[in-house]
């Protein structure tokens, strides 16, 4: 059976995928790839890391054809942070090569792997020089800041991420999604537990061979893990639309402990002063919101992809492809 399909007709896209150091950049990249592939739609890899060492689609384009971190750590004896800074200016420099690159890719898709050095996406301008050469080539970016759902666990490292999340977003001035990776990670653990793992409870009240006892155990039984699913939830919106009042807590928290044992201490004050204004600047601009990503569920992958279609108008231009170019489908 043939299905009507759409591809792009004309407009180069681009996403410039960013985030701190494993914060699952690569995966994204990968799972954006086979979902698009599946699709049939044309997308290629773009890695901007030189020293990348494995990856689950050829890129098609390769900062490491041009440089690679090892020889510049070998010959020049930088750092491997320095090394990588090096590598980019580099590639700045050397921008033409990177044109002629992407010169043979007309009305493709590409999706730009990037290092996980945070200063590059915060207080380098490396990147935003890089958004300036792909706007005169004519592409349409959108940057996609990958956050790790483990950064929950720790309020602090948390809102650092937000932070660095929206320094990214005013220095580059592009179309912008903010991702949630690794999920599955934390939907695993609450979110999608089942709520009938151990029998049938919700089937227990028709069976006559359970005796009544049992049935009002397993009744409330479901009603707590219901309850438990519910405030996972509406505890997870606060992190996927930041909640200010988090950080404000968790201070609190402190302050009163300390109050307890003894006078606070002037340094606690002082953060406490710090963290209110942090909490206000990103209050104030309320820019920051994220779109939660589980890789193991396709429609979590197609809600994050149309959200960056979206954002850089992608699919606008679309026209009818022809019926011999469409993929079959049994
Ligand atoms: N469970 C789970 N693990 C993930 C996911 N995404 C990435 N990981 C794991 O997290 C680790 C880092 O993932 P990468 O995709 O290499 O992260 P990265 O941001 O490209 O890392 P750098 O390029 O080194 O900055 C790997 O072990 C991945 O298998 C995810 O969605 N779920
Ligand atoms: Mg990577």
């Amino acid at each position: 059976m043939k299905r009507p399909f759409f591809l792009p007709c004309r407009g180069r896209h681009c996403q410039l995928v960013m985030g701190p150091a494993g914060s699952g950049k690569s995966t994204y990249c990968a799972t954006i790839m086979t979902h698009c592939q599946t699709a049939g739609r044309k997308v290629h890899l773009v890695n901007l890391d030189p020293a990348a060492e494995h990856f689950e689609y050829e890129p098609t384009i390769d900062i490491r054809d041009l440089i690679t971190l090892e020889d510049v750590m070998e010959e020049l004896g930088y750092g491997p942070n320095g090394g990588l800074i090096y590598c980019l200016e580099f590639l700045l420099n050397n921008i033409d090569w990177l044109e002629e690159e992407i010169g043979s890719y007309d009305d493709d898709y590409l999706i730009f792997d990037c290092p996980g050095q945070i200063e590059l996406y915060t207080h380098f301008p490396i990147m935003k020089r890089l958004c300036e050469t792909l706007s005169r080539l004519n592409m349409a970016i959108c940057g996609v800041y990958c956050l790790e759902s483990q950064f929950i666990e720790d309020k602090s490292k948390y809102f650092s991420g937000v932070l660095s999340a929206m320094s990214a977003m005013v220095n580059l001035e592009i179309p912008h999604v903010n991702v949630m990776t690794k999920m599955d990670l934390i939907e695993g653990d609450y979110g999608n537990r089942p709520i009938d793992a151990d029998g049938a409870d919700a089937d227990a009240d028709e069976d006559d061979s359970i005796s009544d006892a049992e049935k009002k155990r397993r009744r409330q039984r479901r009603r707590r893990r219901l309850m438990e699913k519910a405030m996972t939830e509406r505890e997870l919106d606060r992190y996927l639309d930041p909640d200010p009042l988090l950080m404000i807590e968790e201070l609190d928290t402190v302050l009163k402990q300390q109050e307890e044992e003894e006078e606070p201490s002037p340094w606690t004050l002082k953060f406490q002063a710090l963290n209110q204004a942090i909490v206000q600047l990103i209050d104030d601009y309320s820019m920051v919101r994220f779109i939660p990503l589980n890789i193991t569920d396709e429609g979590s992958v197609e809600y994050v992809l149309s959200s960056v279609d979206n954002s850089m108008q992608y699919g606008e231009d679309l026209e009818p492809k022809e019926p011999q170019d469409m993929p079959e489908y049994d």
